[in-house]
């Protein structure tokens, strides 16, 4: 059979960035404000930083205004609510994420919720969250999003498919799921959640028209578990060694890619397929939010 076709997150990702740069230039155009975005970064994890510096770029790039707001890992719940409500107040910011994870001596929950709904860009208030699930328009996590956008513009079909979603991260997995089952464009598919409980997970697997890998667990999917011509969504960043690599470690995602590229119909790279989607999803959000801040 055929090698696979490589969805192309970060080709998709580009496209959207322009459609994002056309639209923010329209705002200016019409006296609007340009869509705000302000990151809170708080402690020095390498990876956070590393996201939140390419989030920050990506939103200069687009005409945004963006703030990024960065917070030593001592940083007390207090002064973090105390930021979150200077934002919420700040009518030239349209969006606050949050980078996670967050120091252990933070709850993370209680920061999301201190965020107003209506500037949650990450999508993870549990108003949103609750939206989601009972089919409300509302903030969408970007991640999934970005799956879901991939799916629509890579043409997959996925009305009757029978997807399979591993993980239940209420970040990830779980809403992915729910926008895959969902009426709609990427949707109407028959969704099941798997995880590591999950009985007789492989043979589960090589059922899925569609599978959508975000465990966590590099190369967890092996070649075997996939379906000849199933369309395969890697949303695993792992750090593994690699000798001949030139710092001794590379990125691979939760799915044995150079295994499945020879059975699967279509599959995301890692790196250039959903992580790009992510960022771009981001933008899309902020500016969604800006246009319902100023809608007249
Ligand atoms: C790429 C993230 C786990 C935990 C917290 C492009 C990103 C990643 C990969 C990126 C991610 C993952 C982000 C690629 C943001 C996606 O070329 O493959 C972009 O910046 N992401 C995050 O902010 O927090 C995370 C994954």
């Amino acid at each position: 059979m055929a090698e696979a076709g490589i969805i192309d997150g970060k080709g998709i990702a580009a496209d959207i960035h322009k459609e994002v740069i056309a639209a923010v230039a329209e705002m200016k155009a019409v006296g609007k404000r340009v869509p705000g975005l302000a990151v809170v970064l708080v402690g020095d994890n390498p990876a956070s930083k590393a996201y939140v510096s390419t989030k920050t770029k990506r939103c200069a790039e687009a005409g945004f205004h963006s703030m990024q707001i960065d917070r030593p890992a001592s940083t007390t719940r207090e002064e973090l609510l105390e930021i979150i409500r200077g934002l919420n107040a700040d009518p030239s910011i349209h969006g606050i994420l949050v980078q996670l994870p967050l120091p252990a001596h933070i709850d993370e929950q209680e920061v999301i919720a201190a965020i107003s709904p209506d500037k949650d860009v990450d999508g993870f208030h549990p108003i949103n969250a609750g939206k989601l699930s009972i089919g409300l328009p509302g903030f969408v996590p970007c991640t999934p999003l970005g799956i879901q956008e991939l799916l629509i513009r890579h043409k997959v079909r996925t009305s009757g498919a029978f997807a399979v979603v591993l993980g239940r991260s209420n970040l990830v997995g779980r809403p992915a799921a729910q926008l895959l089952s969902q009426k709609g464009p990427a949707g109407d598919a028959t969704v099941c959640i798997a995880h590591s409980r999950t009985r007789d997970l492989a043979d589960l697997c090589r059922r899925a028209d569609i599978l959508v890998a975000a465990i966590g667990k590099a190369h967890f999917v092996t070649g075997d578990m996939i379906k000849p011509g199933a369309v395969v969504i890697d949303v695993g960043i792992n750090r593994i060694d690699d000798a001949s690599a030139k710092n001794g470690s590379r990125i691979v995602g939760d799915v044995d890619f150079e295994a499945a590229k020879k059975i699967a119909g279509a599959i995301t790279p890692v790196p250039g397929g959903v992580g790009p989607m992510t960022v771009a999803m981001l933008l899309r959000n902020t500016l969604q939010s800006a246009l319902q801040h100023q809608a007249k």
